[in-house]
């Protein structure tokens, strides 16, 4: 490795120290494919339980300190203690994921289904939600909606969108002077002909319709494959249209696998565009949220090496020479610009994460803190009886 210098190694430990790494809750519990779910040991049977994992994730890591909550998988009767609760642990309530995606009257669309009393129940969940983020003074609403068609001529496009365009409206009056709406696309599932929110120019013309309290949510499973996602990252932010990422790694659809596990070299080219768009700072108003499924490898460790590939490919972004790569960008150097990049790409940054680890009071490796901290074999002795979380409970 080459050596960095001190005060290279200073400015990106200095911003690092800002980052924040948001967890979902559902990812702490089981969940699975259509075909199987494999229960684990250990694994919270409440939304209580699961912000206690989120709080070891934060303690171990010290950049994830709000866990993300799915209504209703994550419904209890008071809000404001689930709340104080993640406080004990250490952390806050982050975004509130609405869902109108699995109840029965949803199959032929929520907010676009053709008859009004479903559109209409739809819409209140959205509005509860929003109850929900007074309650647990959650800044964020995000909205995915699983609307779409199967069959052509099975529904007409445009009411489809004047639909979806009405229940978004009603929505956004909805809400709060300091509260958000993070609209959510995907290019298709389960839906297969037609999805009413499919890319992130649908995303984008709903969210300025709508006006400045809408931003566009990037999931980076949800796009075909060979898709420029950090293209369409310098685009929003350029627009100031992009709210907040899911993050997560794809290999064909959408994965739900550890985000950098399936190309490290994508995330770090995102995650160039957040520090070429100045947006890795809270104040920027990015939401980087994880929204991943461990269903076969053991979740909190997944989690915390989820938390810790962002960081690193953060890291390297942070190591692009500006100067440089403007200088050759500005004299036509095409191979020099790329190679100020790729340097970038291939500094090792682990040493210079332990060291910000240590500086922080923490342990300099966290999956090894993990394996030593007797957390796993503590929640397997006591989550015993009850049912277990997953997938819609
Ligand atoms: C849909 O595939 C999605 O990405 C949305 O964010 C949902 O809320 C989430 O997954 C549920 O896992
Ligand atoms: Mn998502």
């Amino acid at each position: 490795m080459t050596q960095l210098e001190t005060p290279t190694r200073e400015r990106v430990k200095q911003t690092l120290r800002a980052q924040r790494i948001e967890t979902p809750s559902w990812a702490y519990a089981n969940s699975g494919t259509r075909f199987k779910v494999f229960p684990q040991e250990g694994v919270p049977r409440n939304p209580y339980e699961k912000i206690a994992d989120a709080g070891v994730v934060h303690r171990l890591t010290g950049v994830a300190p709000t866990v993300a909550l799915h209504i209703p998988w994550d419904r209890v009767d008071d809000y404001a203690d689930l709340a104080s609760h993640a406080a004990d642990q250490g952390v806050a309530l982050g975004a509130i994921n609405s869902n109108v995606f699995q109840d029965n009257d949803y199959r032929l669309g929520s907010v676009t289904n053709p008859d009004p009393g479903v559109r209409r129940k739809a819409i209140d969940h959205l509005l509860e939600c929003v109850d929900i983020m007074d309650a647990t003074g959650s800044r964020d609403l995000k909205l995915w909606f699983s609307d779409g068609t199967n069959y052509p001529g099975q529904d007409d496009f445009r009411n489809r969108q004047d639909r979806l365009a009405a229940a978004l409206r009603e929505t956004y009056d909805r809400l709060g002077d300091d509260q958000r709406m993070l609209l959510e696309y995907k290019l298709f599932e389960p839906a297969f002909y037609t999805t009413d929110v499919p890319d992130w120019g649908t995303a984008y013309a709903h969210c300025l319709e709508l006006g400045p309290k809408a931003q566009v949510v990037i999931d980076t499973g949800h796009h075909a494959p060979g898709t420029n996602i950090e293209f369409i990252v310098a685009f929003l932010l350029r627009a100031g249209k992009l709210g907040a990422f899911d993050f997560n790694s794809r290999f064909y659809a959408d994965d739900d696998l550890m985000v950098g596990a399936a190309d490290p070299f994508q995330l770090f080219r995102i995650m160039y565009e957040i520090v070429r768009g100045d947006a890795l700072r809270p104040e920027a108003g990015i939401a980087f949220m994880l929204d991943q499924c461990h269903n076969i490898e053991p979740k909190i460790p997944a989690i915390i090496r989820s938390v810790l590939n962002v960081q690193e490919a953060t890291a390297k972004a942070l190591l692009v020479d500006a100067d440089a790569l403007a200088a050759a960008q500005q004299a036509g150097d095409v191979l020099g610009a790329n190679a100020v990049l790729m340097d970038a790409y291939h500094t090792d940054v682990r040493p210079l994460l332990a060291e910000l680890r240590a500086d922080l009071g923490l342990d300099p490796d966290p999956m090894a803190a993990y394996t030593r901290s007797g957390y796993f074999e503590k929640i397997r002795a006591e989550r015993v009886g009850g049912q277990q979380a997953g997938w819609g409970a």
